[in-house]
């Protein structure tokens, strides 16, 4: 009688435990379905914001095209001119909702290409902001983002002092440098990079 009491007793305990393992199977079943629903909408987000990305991108890029078709390209950037005079400032927060900044030739060559496109495109005045200024550092001349240039086509030496911190390309001197009041009216063309 004892053993059949300990048989059923073991029979009882096999069913509960069977049962109780069913049970935490449907529910690692339905975490599983829970946590793969999860990735797919990760996957969709991903997928989205890949998507937008692109989108936008080629957006900038037909913006882009749209600049070096009105405007010329040299290398790896685009120069634009614009007839309408602005303060330093102004002009190149003009350029910057653009997307590009003031024109900064890095070199003779580009410091050419944008005199002659400059002549080219800018009536009457031979002059037009560039973005190089001393601000910061009187003497210290820096790109627009404050980071010092390795090449310089100064007329002669700056010397408007403190007065004088916004650099101009003029025509008279064929694409030579002069430092202006920043708070002249002058034209200005912005430069683009290209991707
Ligand atoms: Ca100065």
């Amino acid at each position: 009688m004892a053993h059949g009491g300990l048989l059923i007793c073991l029979f009882i305990t096999i069913l509960v435990l069977d049962q109780t393992n069913a049970q935490s199977a449907k529910l690692k079943g339905k975490k599983e379905r829970r946590s793969k629903e999860k990735e797919k909408d990760g996957d969709l987000k991903v997928q989205i914001d890949k998507l937008w990305r692109e989108v936008n991108s080629l957006k900038e890029m037909q913006a882009l095209q749209t600049v070096c078709l009105r405007g010329t390209k040299i290398h790896k950037k685009c120069y634009l001119a614009f007839e309408e005079t602005k303060h330093f400032h102004e002009a190149n927060e003009d350029c910057i909702a653009k997307g590009g900044t003031l024109a900064i030739p890095r070199d003779t060559e580009e410091n050419n290409a944008l005199r002659d496109y400059g002549k080219k495109s800018l009536h009457g005045s031979g002059e037009f902001w560039l973005g190089v200024n001393d601000m910061v550092n009187e003497g210290k001349f820096v790109d627009v983002n404050g980071v010092a240039l390795t090449y310089f086509n100064w007329e002669r030496s700056p010397n408007g002092g403190k007065r004088k911190n916004c650099a101009l390309l003029t025509q008279a001197s064929q694409g030579k440098w002069i430092d202006e009041v920043c708070r002249s009216l002058k034209k200005y063309v912005c430069e683009f990079i290209i991707p």
